[in-house]
């Protein structure tokens, strides 16, 4: 389990009666002041033993901060992880998912990264390291693929190469295959998930319709949102540096009524903006704003990145010849945002739920603290049941994950992890 600022991670290791105990770890302790965000185990050194990736975040320090840079691992063999000296991403990163997508023999590293602190909005860069045979990494790819929030690698199209799928905020679910070399290409569109754009927090991947090809659960903001979004009237964001003074800042604009208006009230937006005091006076003048350019007259001079939303339901998407068929999840499931999806072997889906804080600030989305999903219909796409998990209301999951004996762990913040027996 990682720590938040000067929390050291945990290493619990399973007993045969079904505890857990505790391994002090002295480089655990020395890194305590990293906040581990997301962290994955491979076999970096190829020596047969599962070595440790630990990704850095916080949105308080600047990138490339010493403190947002991430960290591997080695296992001596008996379950002490000593820091390997290597220099690593130093982004706020999201997640860290792993493959050998080269077939060399030794696992390679995906780091995704979700935003760049301070300036909400613009795509941070994400990394693939590739592995160079235990001694180091090199990289392979550096692209602002968007705000990137979850990652899996998996062969999506049946050629026994690792692709990668990715989700984010603001962004489609993204697929790159590989042709065998280690060359990635993007082809969300012919798979059908282009234009999807989503507040997509997690991925799951399982074959729900029995067709021998993957499908994909992603969890998403919900319906209980302040936003609505569609195709053909999407939330939209526009990131620049509109007032010239070497910030940039996020200026979004939703579907409200007949018309578009921003999200931001008049006074936030002339604190944030103090330019357009002078432009709007009063409220009256403020009222007739429904875009950037009632704003900014030339916003497109200083326009870094522009965004959208076209969809806020958590989806089912569902292997069907080449493309995806999407299915959104049921009423409860849209009731709050999904924040981390686990599909067990028999096909049963949990999944967690919390209010990120920009949603609590429009008061909004807690209802989604955990649920179970069972008896998949593959011709609906739909699941027949929908039971809570009883979790307490006041707590903020972070995942679900499967142990021994039908037991269910979610960990939540401050150590606490609670258990759920099915
Ligand atoms: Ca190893
Ligand atoms: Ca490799
Ligand atoms: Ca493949
Ligand atoms: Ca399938």
């Amino acid at each position: 389990m990682g720590g938040g600022r000067n929390q050291p991670a945990q290493l619990y290791l399973g007993a045969a009666n079904g505890a857990f105990n505790k391994k002090i770890l002295p480089d655990f302790e020395r890194d305590a002041a990293y906040e581990d965000v997301s962290a994955a185990l491979l076999d970096f050194d190829g020596d047969g033993d599962r070595d440790l990736y630990v990704v850095s975040g916080g949105s308080d320090n600047k990138e490339l901060d010493k403190i947002l840079e991430d960290r591997i691992y080695l296992n001596n063999g008996n379950g002490v992880f000593k820091r390997l000296p290597l220099s690593l991403p130093h982004t706020n990163g999201s997640v860290v998912a792993v493959a050998d997508f080269d077939k060399d023999g030794y696992e390679d590293i995906f780091v995704g990264a979700r935003s760049i602190p301070g300036f909400y909005g613009l795509s941070p860069y994400s990394f693939i390291l590739r592995n160079k045979k235990g001694q180091g990494v090199e990289i392979a790819y550096k692209e602002r693929y968007g705000m990137v929030t979850d990652a899996i690698w998996t062969d999506m199209n049946g050629d026994g190469y690792p692709d990668l799928v990715m989700c984010g905020d603001w962004m489609e679910i993204l697929i790159l295959e590989n042709d065998g070399s280690g060359v990635l290409t993007e082809k969300t569109a012919s798979y059908g998930l282009a234009g999807k754009n989503g507040l997509w927090s997690c991925i799951a991947l399982a074959d729900l319709n029995e067709d021998g090809r993957p499908d994909i659960i992603a969890g998403n903001a919900g319906l209980n949102f302040k936003w609505n979004a569609s195709d053909s009237m999407p939330v939209k964001m526009y990131v620049g540096d509109f007032d010239k003074n070497g910030a940039t800042e996020p200026l979004i604009f939703y579907h409200y009524l007949r018309r578009y208006i921003p999200f931001a009230p008049m006074s936030q937006l002339i604190s944030q903006l103090p330019v357009l005091r002078k432009k709007f006076t009063d409220y009256s003048s403020f009222r007739n704003v429904q875009g950037v350019g009632d704003l900014f007259e030339n916003y497109k001079e200083n326009l870094v990145e522009e965004k959208q939303l076209t969809e806020l339901r958590s989806m089912v998407f569902l292997s069907n010849g080449s493309a995806f068929r999407a299915v959104p999840l049921g009423f409860y499931e849209q009731s709050g945002d999904i924040t981390h999806i686990w599909i067990d072997s028999e096909k049963n889906v949990f999944y967690v739920g919390s209010s990120r804080e920009f949603v609590s600030e429009m008061g909004a989305a807690d209802a989604n603290k955990g649920r179970k999903l069972s008896g998949f219909d593959k011709n609906t796409g739909t699941f027949a049941r929908s039971e809570s998990l009883g979790l307490p209301v006041s707590i903020k999951p972070k995942k679900i994950v499967s142990g021994p004996s039908g037991r269910y762990y979610i960990p939540a913040n401050n150590w606490w992890v609670y258990v759920v027996q099915q």
